[in-house]
This record gives structure tokens, sequence and C-alpha cells, in this order.
């Protein structure tokens, strides 16, 4: 089976609508198809300042999300990134292959650092990248289920695991984007021209999973669309309803076309109202199994530790083969 490697940060107190179908989606189809190592990314978390007590609740919140979106212990394995100290170790050889200028073409970097004042990001933001180089290359993947916003970062990997395997011998597998183009990017649902994101200007734009559904779904009812009252599939001329029509098509596995046919003569309100119905009937299950998970926190505390272990497996190995290549002297 080909590998599939992914990560999530821990940074908020639920996942959103862009996560879910951008990715969480995919890792949970890929569990089929690849052997596939999912993780909480903790370290990257802390590229941005996280209170203690909070990350440590989000870490726990995120995997029990991630089981109650479908991930299962037997089929894949689920950790936590701090828990396997190779991602660091490995992370610090990428760091010394990477050009500055390289690392500076990161456009995540740019957003993220205006977003949080220039001169109060940190080296860890700058360098995030180069660490979900490690990430990836420590397991040898072949397949990075991810949204748009990261392809950039899976070129980086492509182009360190060809340098690294160029300059000490092959080492590393060299890893592709696994990106689904009609969930690519979910949009902000009040400016379709801007990604859905935990920063999001205004709350009424993003949808978080673990929101009250009610409230969830007055966002869909009042999602800004045009003027026009045709439905119709155009990211151009209409991003409001192609959003939402997207949205709806990959709940509910009705084609765009199809769905074009369901709505012709009807108003954006009708969309909006059963988009909202729709979301509702698959949140309301998801959230009570998140609970589930949460309150059983024993449980999920040693899904993770085995899952740690199994990851560590893996990562041990490809981090020896490294600093063997790299030339360091083997530990006695
Ligand atoms: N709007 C989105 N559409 C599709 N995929 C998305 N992803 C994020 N937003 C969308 C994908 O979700 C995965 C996990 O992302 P992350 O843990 O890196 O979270 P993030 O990108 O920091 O999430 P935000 O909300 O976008 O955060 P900020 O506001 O900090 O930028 C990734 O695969 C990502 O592509």
């Amino acid at each position: 089976r080909p590998r599939a490697l992914s990560g999530i940060q821990p940074t908020a107190s639920s996942f959103h609508l862009g996560n879910y179908l951008g990715a969480i989606r995919q890792y949970v189809a890929m569990q089929e198809t690849h052997d596939a190592f999912y993780m909480v990314v903790d370290l990257h978390a802390i590229t941005v300042p996280q209170d203690p007590a909070t990350l440590r609740a989000n870490t726990r919140l995120a995997a029990a999300q991630l089981l109650a979106a479908g991930l299962d212990p037997e089929r894949c394995t689920l950790f936590v990134q701090s828990h396997v100290p190779e991602h660091a170790q490995l992370g610090w050889l990428m760091n010394c292959i990477t050009g500055f200028g390289e690392a500076s073409r990161m456009t995540q970097f740019k957003d993220k650092s205006a977003r949080h004042g220039a001169d109060s990001a940190t080296v860890g933001l700058f360098t995030y990248p180069i660490l979900q180089v490690a990430d990836i290359l420590l397991y040898q993947a072949d397949a990075v289920p991810v949204g748009e916003d990261q392809r950039q970062h899976i070129e980086l990997t492509r182009d360190l695991a060809e340098r690294f395997n160029g300059r000490f011998g092959a080492t590393f597998n060299l890893p592709a984007a696994h990106i689904v183009r009609e969930v690519a990017k979910i949009y902000d649902l009040q400016d379709p021209t801007a990604k859905m994101s935990k920063s999001a200007a205004t709350a009424k734009g993003l949808v978080n999973l673990l929101d009250e559904p009610k409230a969830s779904a007055k966002k869909f009812r009042s999602a800004v669309t045009d003027t026009d009252t045709v439905i119709r599939y155009d990211e151009k001329e209409k991003p409001g309803i192609s959003n939402l029509l997207r949205i709806h098509s990959a709940l509910t596995g009705t084609g765009i076309a199809e769905l074009e046919e369901q709505y012709a003569g009807k108003g954006y309100g009708a969309l909006k109202t059963d988009l909202a119905e729709i979301f509702v009937a698959w949140v309301t299950p998801f959230r009570e199994r998140t609970q589930e998970y949460l309150g059983d926190p024993e449980t999920l505390d040693s899904v993770l530790a085995e899952g740690a272990e199994k990851a560590r497996a893996v990562a041990a190995e490809t981090l020896a083969l490294a600093y063997d290549r790299i030339g360091f002297l083997p530990a006695k």
C-alpha cells in the first residue's frame, strides 16, 4: 500500500468546515487505500502564542474530533507530533539544507506574519514549512492529503527531498500533494473570495463543527451571495453560490450539474435553507461522537500512545538513515 501522511493543528476549540471538507474527509477515505499516518501537530501550534492549558485541552479535542469524523485506530496510525521526537530532529537537518531566500518565498509566512505583526512573528513561524517537510519525509510518504493552501509546502518538501538525496544519496521518497479540486478551498460564508479560516474577519463567515448547530444553520441562511437570482455554478461571477453548491455537493454526494437542475427556478433562499438542514443533520451526530470520545480521556490517551509507538518505529528508522547519510558519528 502507498503511504499517506497529514497533520492538523490543535489551535482552536473546534475544527471548521474547511478543515473537514478540504482535509479530514480525505484522511478518512485514505484509510482504505493507504498505510495512513495522521497527527495532531502541536509543534506547529506553538509557532504562534498558546496558553499551555488550552493547548493541552485542544490537543485532546483535536484527536476526539478526528475519531468522531471516522478515523479508526485499527486502520490508521493517529498520534500527537510531540510524542515522536524525531520530527524536531529531522526538522533541524532540513533547516540546514534550506536557503533563507527559499524559506522567505513561502506565502503563508507572509500572510500570517502580516496578521501577527512582522516584528512579533517568531522564527518558528518562519521555519514551520521546513518542520512540515520533516514531518512528511520521516514517513517516506507517497501522498499528503491537504487543502490548496498547503500546495507550496508540498512542493518545498519535494525540492528538499531531491536536494538531500542528490547530495547524500537516496534517502527520502518524493511525496505528492493529494488535493481534491472541488473541496480544496472552502470559502468564508460572508466573504466568498476569502478562504474559510479560524482567523476569519467575522465569526459569521466561519462554520465551526462544534458550535451550536442552530447558530451554524443561521450562518448558512445568511450567507453572502449576489443580486442575481439564478442558481448556477460560476466561480468568477457567483463565488458565493458556487461555494454553497460545492459544500452541498460534498455533503450529499450530488453532482453540481444535478444540483443546478434540482434548483432551477428556485430562489437562493431554498438552497441556503436546504444546506443549513443538511449540515445540521451531518454535524449533530459528529458533535455527539466528539463528546463521547472526550468523556473517556483514558481511552483517548491510550489510542494516542499506541499511535505514537507505531509512528516512532517508522520515524526512527528514517532518522537513523538520514543521520548516517549526513555524516553523523553513530552513538555507541
Ligand atoms: N478553507 C479551507 N478549505 C479547504 N481546506 C482547508 N484547510 C484549512 N482551511 C481550509 C486545510 O485543513 C488542514 C488543516 O489545516 P491547519 O491545521 O494548518 O489549519 P489552518 O490552515 O491553520 O487552518 P486555518 O483556519 O486556515 O488557520 P489560519 O487562520 O491560521 O490560516 C490543512 O490541510 C489545510 O489545507
